[in-house]
């Protein structure tokens, strides 16, 4: 015991005398370094103590080495304190550069997107991301017993509402509250029960919606090929393949010469030359029946397209699934 009280003397002492903090950290090093430490050592030795002795013993050595972390503490303190004291700040030294963060690569695009369709008199509308099937689906002319509702492919959320799996509610929201001319895109998040390289569950979609007099498919054609040339700044083409949309009629997939190779074929367009960017038609009667449009009076067009698959072509990624991970490496490319 007696010498424990002389080693707490002799370690006060020398800390009390350290001027620098890496003085002081050697001295933490040898009294209660978890490799040499002396306490490492003492606690080592008390196994070989007489067994009666070993509580005491422990105890002391417990005390002695909380004493000294205090001690230490109190040191580091001490010497830090004086060096912002004496060493003088260089304000000639380069800062620290803030790491300032930048938007979403799908948010870019999703922007410019906008951009180009406002610069071509459309209004962005929007709407909610939990729909009921009404919104989603009947008023689009796909009844309850089209494979799209099931279970395998919707998100059902309880009490019979539904994560939309397309923005098309939007439109007919806007339909209902409004009366031609109707010239909208509707952005946002879509839902389906997908998942792969290119199939995400949740993902990014704009639908654009056009209703006037007069309004024919090749408006729609038209429309498209602007906009594709002005996503990709390039001398593009577009052609349609016949398809079947229960809200569309005619409908059709949207094929964009491929911005990779401009054509010529290569493994992105699985050597077609074409891209499969989107669909489209013409708004189908049974649509305008459901807002109360009369068909006779007025036409439309609509149109679909992933924001995620374009942004994918434009910065050639070739899963969809880096958009979502939140990776740094990812994203600061952009
Ligand atoms: C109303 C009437 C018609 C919207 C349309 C598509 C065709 C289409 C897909 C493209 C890729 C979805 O993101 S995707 O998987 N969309 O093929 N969408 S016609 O038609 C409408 C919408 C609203 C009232």
């Amino acid at each position: 015991m007696e010498s424990f009280e002389a080693l707490r003397d002799e370690w006060l002492k020398a800390l009390d005398e350290a001027q620098t903090e890496s003085e002081v950290l050697e001295l933490k090093g040898r009294f209660v370094g978890k490799k040499r430490g002396k306490i490492q050592d003492l606690l080592m030795q008390l196994k070989s103590a007489p067994p009666e002795e070993r509580p005491l013993l422990g105890q002391a050595v417990n005390k002695l080495k909380g004493d000294a972390e205090a001690a230490i503490e109190a040191a580091l303190k001490r010497v830090r304190a004086k060096r912002t004291q004496l060493e003088p700040i260089d304000v000639t030294l380069p800062g620290l550069r803030p790491n300032a963060g930048h938007l979403h690569p799908i948010t870019r695009v999703r922007r410019e997107i906008e951009d180009i369709f406002v610069s071509m008199g459309y209004a962005v509308a929007m709407g909610p991301e939990v729909e009921d099937p009404y919104h989603n689906f009947e008023a689009l002319n796909t009844p309850a017993d089209h494979p799209s509702r099931d279970i395998q492919d919707t998100f059902y959320l309880e009490g019979g509402l539904l994560l939309r799996t397309q923005t098309s509610p939007v439109q007919i929201r806007t339909m209902e509250s409004r009366r031609p001319p109707i010239k909208i895109i509707a952005p946002g998040r879509v839902f389906r029960r997908d998942d792969d390289v290119s199939h995400s569950p949740m993902f990014f979609q704009v639908e654009g919606l056009v209703v006037d007099r007069g309004i024919t498919m090749s408006d729609l054609k038209g429309t498209l090929l602007q906009f594709y040339r002005s996503l990709f700044q390039r001398d593009v083409n577009i052609r349609f393949r016949p398809s079947y949309f229960p809200f569309t009629e005619p409908s059709a997939e949207t094929d964009l010469s491929c911005v990779i190779c401009s054509g010529a074929g290569c493994p992105v367009c699985k050597r077609t030359g074409w891209l499969e960017v989107g669909g489209c038609g013409m708004v189908d009667p049974a649509v305008f029946a459901s807002v109360g449009y009369d068909p006779e009076e007025y036409s439309g067009f609509a149109f679909g397209l992933g924001i995620d698959r374009m942004a994918m072509l434009k910065y050639g990624i070739d899963n969809i699934k880096y958009f979502y991970e939140n990776d740094l490496a990812f994203l600061e490319q952009f």
